[in-house]
């Protein structure tokens, strides 16, 4: 059998990649499981310092398997909340504390948790050929895996409700047009583009990315002085790291950077 998750260890950042292209790489608990692992790795080596989620064949993940528990064989209904908070949750956690950036490359279609997960990550590439469906209201449910969240707040209550309730497939184009992605990207440029970044972030200052990210996490929810406030604290910390004092020598001596990417000497 398969892996249903790959798992590529390369210089300075990895590669997972969701492997079950048959279902569209849609999860079971196993792939769950798999990707919980290859993500406590990255999060824990130091060798690693951004990672690169995709998915194989010809969608990037269809949400839930719902083959996997299908409730008319049931003999009482699931409890979704629990699957959310067993496993959704959690991911989704996950990649937003991942002190390393976290590139999702959306290599097909990105349906129900499948969106969102993709979502979820710091960068999101897409290739043009890629949609992105909030399939859960086919279904009886509501978006989750985060999905009310990212799409009120990145597009607003009017197409988050749209795409919601209409489950209409947005194209990787427009999903950047509306500033829900990073970039809509050739196909056959995907990967391309997805490794330059890893690569360019894997000689990066880690630390400051951890802390941006962090900064920029909190602003959702920040006012204007709260953000000021955690700018200061998080700003001074990276002040104290050896990659700002790298890059201004480098800076100054006209040369590219040597970054370590650790919090401290
Ligand atoms: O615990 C909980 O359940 C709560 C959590 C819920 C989170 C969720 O994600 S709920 C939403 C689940 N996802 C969906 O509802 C999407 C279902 N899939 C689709 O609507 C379509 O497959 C797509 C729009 C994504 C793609 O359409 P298309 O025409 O490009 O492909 P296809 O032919 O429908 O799918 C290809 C194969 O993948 C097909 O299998 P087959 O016929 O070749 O053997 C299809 O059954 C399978 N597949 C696609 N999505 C899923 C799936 N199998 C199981 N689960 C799926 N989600």
């Amino acid at each position: 059998m398969n892996d249903v998750v790959i798992h590529e260890r390369r210089d300075g950042y990895h590669v997972i990649t969701l492997n079950r292209p048959d279902r569209l790489n849609a999860f079971n608990e196993v792939q769950h499981h798999a990707l919980r692992t290859a993500l406590e790795e990255c999060e824990a080596s130091g060798e690693c310092r951004a990672v690169l989620l995709t998915g194989a064949g010809r969608g990037f993940c269809a949400g839930q398997d719902l083959a996997d528990r299908d409730p008319a064989m049931l003999g009482e209904a699931p409890d979704l909340g629990r699957t959310l908070e067993n496993f959704y949750n959690p991911l989704v956690r996950k990649l937003r504390a991942m002190e390393k950036p976290v590139i999702c490359a959306v290599n097909g279609v990105a349906a129900g948790a499948g969106a969102n997960i993709a979502l979820a990550c710091d960068i999101v590439l897409a290739a043009k050929s890629a949609r992105f469906i909030q399939a859960f209201s086919k279904i009886g449910l509501i978006p989750d895996a985060g999905g009310t969240y990212w799409l009120t707040r990145h597009l607003g209550e009017a197409r988050a409700k749209a795409l919601a309730l209409t489950a209409h497939p947005l194209s990787a184009e427009d999903a950047a047009a509306w500033g829900l992605i990073w970039k809509a990207v050739d196909d056959d440029k995907l990967m391309e583009e997805a490794v330059a970044l890893a690569e360019g972030f894997a000689k990066g200052p880690t630390h400051a990315y951890a802390l941006t990210k962090k900064a920029i996490q909190a602003a959702s929810v920040n006012s204007l002085d709260e953000q000021l406030d955690v700018e200061r604290a998080l700003q001074r910390e990276a002040g104290r790291s050896d990659d700002y004092k790298e890059g201004v020598s480098a800076f100054l001596q006209k040369r590219p950077p040597v970054f370590t990417g650790r919090k401290s000497g």
